[in-house]
């Protein structure tokens, strides 16, 4: 294991003014979001969708790409693998390792993120086909009392701690995701209470795996309140809980926190991480590593259009553009208004 290569990658995927695009949607997950705009899920379509963003000019705001098993192995129109277009616009690639949820038994509405059989030989493939980074998601449910449960938070802590030690022992960085997700009328306290919860666990396997923390990144939900609840919390209250949660939980060893979107409107994702990074000097970088919040304003430009390309184009770099002034505090309501 090259702990001081863990450590530089590490550092360049949390670049002060870049962030993470999370391009790793399965093949079930890309159909909806194509579902969404009328386009036919085929490998194709995926492709040329894909190969729309990675040559865009608002990958200068990117500063590593996480791809799923079928985009790491496409090549673009022209014969180009999609790996090299990343590289040459001054990314790293990255790949998602787990291989989904699956219901956890006597955990009623839970589940438990798999993939870890044969992952080292994986990790090795994905290594020799240009991943520098991995990505593995714990999704993790929430309810007013009585969810998560201590089975569903421990066993998929575990995986994370399983899965991030494989990875550094294949010189690949891990990207640790446990989402809380959004879903549910519970308030922002509750939100709070577990996600500090979730991330002690997390950090207490972490530790136990042997781990390093510096050659590792975490990637979070916010604090917020959850999506059904009456009250929302406004854009300051969630960047002060968040910081205060992740001052609690988060070793100032980990270099960086790239945080999910989670369904949250392409602005509020904005707005939050912009917030939080004027609460600072903070211990760790906190930057974006954005699905939706990235890839909803581009979906809907391109709509499977080759004559939409560049107007998709140009909606990925006016959204990267924004993520990367947040990710320094330097957004403002103001420049969303510039055309996309
Ligand atoms: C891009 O979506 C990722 C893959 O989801 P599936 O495994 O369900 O297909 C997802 O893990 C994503 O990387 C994170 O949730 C962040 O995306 P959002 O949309 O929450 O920012």
């Amino acid at each position: 294991m090259n702990l001081s290569a863990l450590n530089t990658t590490a550092l360049a995927m949390v670049t002060p003014g870049k962030g993470i695009l999370a391009a790793d949607e399965s093949t079930g997950t890309i159909k909806k979001r194509f579902d969404a705009i009328k386009v036919e899920s085929t490998e194709q379509n995926r492709r040329d969708y894909r190969e729309m963003l990675f040559r865009s000019d608002g990958m200068k705001y990117i500063s590593g790409v996480i791809l799923y098993d079928e985009t790491i192995r496409q090549n673009a129109a022209d014969g180009t693998p999609l790996v090299k277009l990343i590289e040459r616009a001054g990314c790293i690639p990255g790949i998602k390792v787990d291989e989904g949820t699956r219901p956890l038994p006597s955990c009623p509405g839970e589940t438990v993120t798999i993939g870890l059989d044969r992952l080292a030989d994986r990790l090795t493939t994905y290594y020799a086909l240009g991943a520098r980074f991995a990505k593995w998601r714990a999704v993790i449910a929430i309810d007013k009392d009585n969810i998560p449960s201590m089975t569903a938070v421990h066993v998929n802590a575990h995986a994370l701690g399983r899965y991030a030690a494989l990875c550094q022992a294949a010189n690949i960085v891990p990207i640790v995701e446990p989402e809380v997700l959004m879903d549910g009328d519970h308030d922002i306290e509750r939100c709070f209470e577990v996600t500090r919860r979730v991330l002690d666990e997390v950090f207490h396997e972490l530790r136990i795996q042997r781990v390093a923390l510096d050659g590792m990144i975490l990637k979070p939900n916010m604090v917020v309140s959850g999506k059904s609840c009456p009250e929302q919390a406004a854009v300051a209250e969630v960047a002060e809980r968040t910081v205060q949660m992740l001052r609690e939980c988060v070793p100032a060893a980990v270099p960086g926190i790239a945080f999910l979107s989670g369904g949250q409107s392409d602005e509020d994702a904005t707005a939050h991480l912009d917030a939080m990074n004027r609460l600072g000097p903070l211990p760790w970088k906190l930057t974006f590593s954005y699905g939706r919040a990235l890839q909803a304003a581009p979906q809907q430009a391109w709509a499977g259009k080759a004559a939409n390309t560049p107007a998709g184009q140009r909606a990925f770099s006016h959204r990267a553009r924004m993520n990367a002034l947040a990710s320094r505090g330097e957004w403002t309501a103001a420049l969303e208004k510039e055309a996309a």
